[in-house]
């Protein structure tokens, strides 16, 4: 008989499921009822947390993305709680001092993560170094904590099968426990997915999980092919909210092992439950709008023109602000173009904007730099870290002739900024996790800590019912 080597699921319906089909919607209220089943199902890990979720739950659902987690905690009896986390720039869109993500992740772990999964746009390797070195310490102290490190999947001539190779030695020499391979825009091919984990399994003994979208199409059968190659985890969204810009289904992929080596032991009648549970929800989102039909079918440009979703959709309403649609197609040859001239990063959030965006002034200027975005500059700078390739000497001397360039780690030239970020938020602060907050969103937390105030008011003003236990607000 073979060995048996069954394959673990991440379910991703409360991180990445619901932020890639409906803007990272899903409120709290929405999730607890059902966490008790989803507890039972023996997942590897449950995504609940980071990526967008903590600037929608402040900016749009007026939820303290802290409560949410401490609540999911107490619901999560049995299973590993995951968040996505962007290396140096934590979940904001700027590098952050080092103490700053030292606390983030304490206190992350402090209120329920066990396990950090954490990524750079760039793949520069030091702009993780600070957070697993983190989680690290806090995993020595407290015995949880979990570093994940992240690779932005992407193709090129520099992503050579040697550069993934050498990235996981890299990562097993940092320090951090498990592997993942981060493909944001679904461009991972099946016979290419097996040479991949195959390639990576031969040099690290660390835990491979695999992430994928469905984008493109393919994603199941990468999946399968993975699998097949020794990948240890794959994640997966319960089936209401799976496929379309979403993750492989999880009942499919159960499903599909089943019997075999692979064979996950998951009962498929409580991931029923699950999914029933979640589809009238689907549909409410469908009538309303929030979700999307044009989300859920293949969009097949992401594998012509690798551009992620996302980035394709930003493009088009800038184009569309300028009065300049006819030039889409120019904007889609410019972008490979941008991205070498940058030392062809992968595209993702934060660089993909930042290609996106500076390939629609290129083609609108009539003239390739004429005018370069601020990001651009601190791309080519070196303030968000090292390319994979040299960027273009040419491009550099015409947008920032004559500046600095930096090659340290960006983060070594920030000084530490807790003290200053409390002493500005101090009159809002009602736990530690509000600085926070408010390091990551100053504006948006700030509305909200005033949002929380005026709640807590109103109770004040005598409507609440203290004897009884009872805050209506
Ligand atoms: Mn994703």
């Amino acid at each position: 008989m073979a060995e048996q080597k069954p394959v673990k699921i991440m379910e991703t319906v409360l991180r990445d499921a619901h932020q890639s089909l409906i803007a990272t919607r899903m409120p709290t209220e929405k999730m607890l009822p059902i966490v008790e089943k989803m507890d039972k199902v023996g997942y590897h890990a449950v995504e609940c947390w980071g990526g967008a979720t903590f600037d929608a739950s402040l900016r749009f659902l007026k939820e303290d993305p802290w409560d949410r987690l401490r609540k999911l905690r107490d619901g999560f009896k049995n299973t590993k709680l995951q968040m996505l986390f962007r290396g140096q720039n934590i979940l904001g869109y700027r590098p952050y001092a080092d103490d700053v993500v030292d606390s983030f992740v304490e206190k992350s772990i402090a209120n329920g993560i066990d396990i950090i999964r954490i990524f750079d746009c760039l793949n520069d390797l030091r702009n993780l170094q600070e957070a697993v070195n983190a989680t690290n310490k806090v995993k020595k102290q407290e015995g949880r904590g979990h570093a994940q490190v992240a690779l932005s999947y992407t193709l090129g001539d520099a992503y050579t099968m040697e550069y993934w190779t050498d990235m996981a030695k890299k990562i097993e020499e940092m320090g951090a426990d498990s592997i993942c391979i981060k493909d944001m825009a679904g461009l991972l091919v099946p016979y290419k997915a097996s040479e991949l984990i195959s390639a990576m399994k031969s040099v690290t003994k660390l835990p491979i999980q695999l992430h994928t979208h469905y984008t493109s199409g393919v994603a199941s059968m990468t999946y399968l092919k993975a699998v097949e190659a020794g990948v240890d985890i794959i994640d997966c969204a319960i089936s209401p909210f799976a496929l379309g810009t979403s993750q492989p289904a999880t009942e499919v992929m159960v499903e599909t092992f089943k019997g075999t080596p692979y064979d996950t032991g998951y009962d498929q009648n409580i991931l029923a439950e699950i999914a029933d549970y979640f589809r009238p929800y689907r549909d409410e989102c469908l009538a309303s709008g929030l979700l999307n039909p044009k989300v859920m079918g293949v969009d097949i440009k992401t594998l012509l023109y690798q551009v992620p979703g996302g980035m394709l959709s930003n493009m088009v309403s800038q184009l569309k602000e300028q009065n300049a649609e006819d030039k889409y197609y120019d904007v889609l040859r410019e972008i490979p173009e941008v991205r070498k001239d940058l030392g062809e990063p992968p595209l993702v959030t934060p660089s993909s904007q930042i290609v996106g965006t500076q390939a629609v002034f290129n083609v609108l200027m009539g003239e390739r730099y004429k005018m370069a975005t601020k990001e651009t500059k601190a791309v080519l700078r070196g303030e968000y870290g090292q390319t994979v390739k040299p960027m273009s000497q040419e491009i550099i001397d015409k947008v920032i002739p004559g500046e600095k360039r930096i090659t340290c780690r960006p983060a070594d030239l920030i000084e530490n900024e807790m003290d200053k970020l409390e002493n500005e938020m101090k009159e809002w602060k009602q736990q530690d996790e509000d600085v926070l907050s408010y390091a990551l969103f100053p504006q948006v937390a700030t509305d909200f800590f005033k949002y929380r105030q005026a709640q807590q008011e109103k109770v004040d003003m005598g409507v609440a019912d203290t004897k009884n236990g009872a805050y209506p607000v």
